[in-house]
């Protein structure tokens, strides 16, 4: 009985398996035929599935899957550059293989059945398809196997918990409100589908261009392969060769956008609370700066603003005039970003619901009802911002926004939430006629309500940058916002973590972001505070931030001590804004992150791949910050790689490549100036534009033969830079045996700065100079307090040779004559 049964059955799956009833994934079959196209070739494989393959750049190609049945829409809004050149390239057939070779890169494309890999020049594989899995697909989801080498490491994936190394687990893109996370949370408020790999040191990075729900196993469960899949949509990856990790962002970036250069008020230090309930309460927090002395260029105004949480209101009793309040503000030197939510509450009575629902402008089911879901305001509408009159209306609103006096805007709850549930899938958006459902624009709502405010921005107010700070988001949302890891908790944990996810997110394309400095949920301990206000100082956007119903969380909130302590760290950003500023400028040529990982610059160091390591990173390429985030570190074990390294404030130098053991100090982190680094800093201010006058002084640590900065000015306000009105300022220097020559050029020369001297310390200089010479005029010991003269001063305690001189490009250079 039992066995007749079984029989049974099992013949029920035999019979089952030809018609495909269970659900099985297909693979990309034999290779029937091909035809070269004028960028690459269109492969015709067993079932008439094609396989696309296009090179933008020697480095960069693409790969499309066409599948007969399947719609065939390739994802446009992340990619802003579709016009390439055409990229020179080789072709030959061979009995078993296809090879398409470009100046960096072979591609081999096996026949039977059809394979990729990718070769470098030397001949070795970077990159291979799994042999037996490929490319596949089960019905709407598509998905590419390669194989995984057992030294590979990956990099990426935009905001993710866990380490840096994404290697071992799987990660899904679907944006997600995830308050109060851990460091298994997956997937958070953001989806950026690329990732870099390292193979024999080289760096390649894989973009898949789909923003439906996508998954990337990184070798979790197997030690076989690595995968990217998608649920929906087509298969569109774009391959990008490095061999430098800087070359795969500089591709990536030049693909999906490079983020603008932010106006300079943004890079300074910014105070958020949810929420400064009055405009009395944001009047005396600032007030409390500029008493205090402590710099600070950015308020941020929470939902609490807002008349009962409806969006483009004012609350009339807590902020009965609010221009008049911004503009105050203005006067003291601050600027003003109000939180924006998507979701309008949905009430007759409101002006904003009844234009939206007249004009057509909200998300409908596709039975044409309006959706509603359950935010802040109540039940709500949600705009759709990819319908081009509902972004008019948006930009319209906003617009209104800026002329009462906002700065920027920051855009929340745009994943979108609805209260952190799952938002209806079958709920429709337009998508330039299209009409696609929140399958496919989910992952880009945030997306698309961040572009809305940045062209009205640019619109508006054409001499302004725009700012925003954006919650949720996709590849390419750099070109619009800057973007904060969400809802963090005050733990030494989430300060850990909230290191590894900015260097993830710079590492996807996204420099300009910063965490909740001080933690969203829960209480810090002065000590945790002041850890976290000492990394946020080096973070790329530094703003602190708390939750409702937690302690008060401004700088001087925890006594005299921590306040003291917070004022010099924020001094000391503020210091560094010339470095940081070119550092923003450099962003905006290549996509080159404002934070970046060891092995960013040591790529052959295993020990910059290590765990151990993986919270140090370097602010640009001169300064490798070590962060304290252990309650209670006396001690802390860093790794130095290879060079030099000047401990800034103690002085000692040490030698790479090596782990030490640092002796903390409660006041500062072990931050170390990097051997040939010519590191540009300036005078104090209390917010980015102050004007003061003073010296640009230039830091210089004269331990390798040659040095150079390039530094980056202008208003830091307007578009001028685009009509050519900046400067670039060449700073170099050499040693020779017994002297050291600096010289200053410019590339680049039409923005004046205030008249200013050049003050350059040279840092490690063994003994008083013989001479120095600038051009053929000997320079004198300068006398004590000695502002507007040239000249120079060593001092033997810390072997520091200070030279005075006008800030000149002249053509004349300064030699430092040792004996
Ligand atoms: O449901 O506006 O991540 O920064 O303070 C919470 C209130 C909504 C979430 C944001 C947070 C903000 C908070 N918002």
């Amino acid at each position: 009985m039992f066995k007749a049964r079984r029989l049974i059955i099992a013949h029920l799956l035999l019979f089952a398996a030809p018609v495909q009833i269970m659900a099985n994934y297909t693979f990309l079959g034999q290779l029937n035929s091909y035809q070269r196209t004028e960028s690459g070739l269109l492969l015709t494989c067993e079932d008439d599935v094609q396989l696309r393959i296009e090179f933008l750049t020697p480095e960069m190609f693409r790969v499309i899957l066409e599948r007969p049945g399947y719609p065939n829409d390739l994802l446009e809004a992340p990619l802003v550059k579709t016009d390439w050149e055409a990229v020179r390239l080789e072709f030959g057939e061979h009995d078993t293989h296809l090879i398409l070779s470009s100046a960096k890169v072979d591609l081999v494309i096996q026949k039977m059945p059809c394979r990729l890999a990718v070769l470098d020049k030397q001949g070795r594989v970077i990159s291979s398809d799994d042999p037996g899995l490929g490319i596949g697909w089960d019905g709407n989801e598509v998905r590419c196997w390669k194989s995984l080498a057992e030294d590979q490491h990956f990099f990426g994936l935009g905001e993710k918990t866990g380490d840096l190394d994404k290697r071992g687990r799987e990660w899904v893109m679907w944006n997600s409100d995830t308050p109060d996370y851990d460091n298994q949370t997956d997937p958070l408020y953001q989806s950026v589908p690329f990732f870099i790999t390292f193979r024999h040191n080289e760096a390649h990075g894989i973009y898949l261009n789909n923003s439906y729900r996508s998954v990337f196993n990184m070798g979790a469960g197997n030690r076989r392969y690595y995968s990217f899949a998608a649920d929906g949509g087509v298969l569109d990856y774009f391959f990008i060769y490095g061999p430098a990790i800087s070359q795969v962002i500089s591709c990536f970036t030049e693909l999906t956008g490079h983020p603008p250069l932010p106006p300079r008020w943004a890079l300074g230090y910014q105070q958020s609370r949810w929420s400064y309930a009055s405009a009395s309460d944001v009047r005396l927090l600032a007030r409390s700066f500029r008493e205090k002395q402590i710099p600070a260029d950015v308020i941020y105004l929470d939902i609490d603003y807002m008349d009962q949480f409806k969006v483009f209101t004012w609350n009339s009793k807590t902020f009965p005039r609010p221009a008049k309040l911004m503009e105050e503000l203005r006067q003291m030197g601050f600027r003003v970003v109000p939180i924006i939510d998507p979701g309008v509450k949905a009430d007759s009575q409101y002006s904003v619901a009844r234009e939206g629902v007249e004009g057509g402008y909200f998300l409908r089911y596709p039975d044409g009802e309006l959706y509603t879901g359950e935010v802040w305001a109540g039940p709500s509408f949600f705009p759709d911002f990819s319908q081009k009159d509902a972004r008019n209306w948006w930009g319209a609103r906003l617009a209104g926004m800026l002329d009462l006096g906002a700065d920027g805007f920051w855009n929340d709850m745009n994943e979108p939430s609805v209260w952190g549930k799952a938002f209806p899938l079958e709920v429709l958006m337009d998508d330039r006629g299209r009409q696609s459902s929140l399958k496919k624009m989910h992952n880009l709502y945030g997306f698309l309500m961040a572009q809305v405010g940045y062209e009205t921005q640019r619109r508006h107010q054409p001499g302004r940058r725009p700012f925003q700070l954006n919650r949720a988001g996709f590849a390419g949302l750099q070109r619009y916002a800057a973007v904060w890891t969400g809802d963090n908790h005050a733990s030494w944990e989430h300060l850990e973590l909230g290191i590894r996810m900015m260097l993830g997110l710079s590492l996807s394309g996204m420099p300009f972001v910063g965490t909740d400095v001080g933690g969203f949920i829960g209480d810090p301990s002065p000590e945790l505070f002041v850890r976290w206000m000492q990394v946020g100082a080096f973070s790329p956007f530094f703003r602190n931030h708390s939750a409702k119903n937690t302690r008060q969380q401004e700088p001087w909130s925890f006594g005299k001590e921590v306040e003291q302590i917070c004022r010099q760290t924020i001094e000391q950003r503020y210091r560094l804004m010339p470095y940081l500023y070119t550092l923003f400028w450099e962003a905006s040529e290549s996509g080159a992150p404002i934070i970046r990982p060891l092995f960013w610059f040591f790529p052959e160091d295993t020990l910059a791949y290590d765990r151990r390591f993986q919270h140090q990173f370097f602010f640009g390429e001169n300064l490798l910050v070590c962060p304290v985030t252990r309650p209670g570190q006396r001690i802390l074990p860093v790794y130095l790689p290879a060079g030099q390294w000047l401990e800034m404030g103690s002085g000692r130098l040490f030698e790479g490549p090596s782990e030490y053991l640092i002796e903390t100090r409660p006041d500062r982190l072990p931050v170390f100036l990097r051997g040939g680094a010519i590191l540009p800093t300036q005078p104090l201010r209390q917010f980015t534009d102050e004007p003061v006058s003073g010296d640009l002084t230039l830091e210089i640590l004269p331990t390798t033969a040659y040095g150079n900065f390039m530094l980056y000015e202008d208003d830091g306000q307007s578009f001028g830079y685009e009509q050519g009105r900046y400067r670039l300022s060449q700073f170099e220097f050499v040693t020779q045996r017994d002297n050291l020559v600096f010289t200053q050029n410019r590339p680049h020369d039409q923005f004046l700065p205030p008249e200013r001297m050049l003050q350059i310390r040279f840092h490690r200089i063994a003994a008083s100079p013989r001479r120095v010479l600038l051009g053929k005029e000997a320079l004198s010991p300068l006398p004590e307090g000695a502002e507007n003269v040239a000249g120079f001063r060593y001092d033997p305690d810390s072997e520091i040779l200070e030279v005075r001189i006008p800030d000149a490009a002249d053509g004349r250079s300064l030699k430092i004559i040792s004996k």
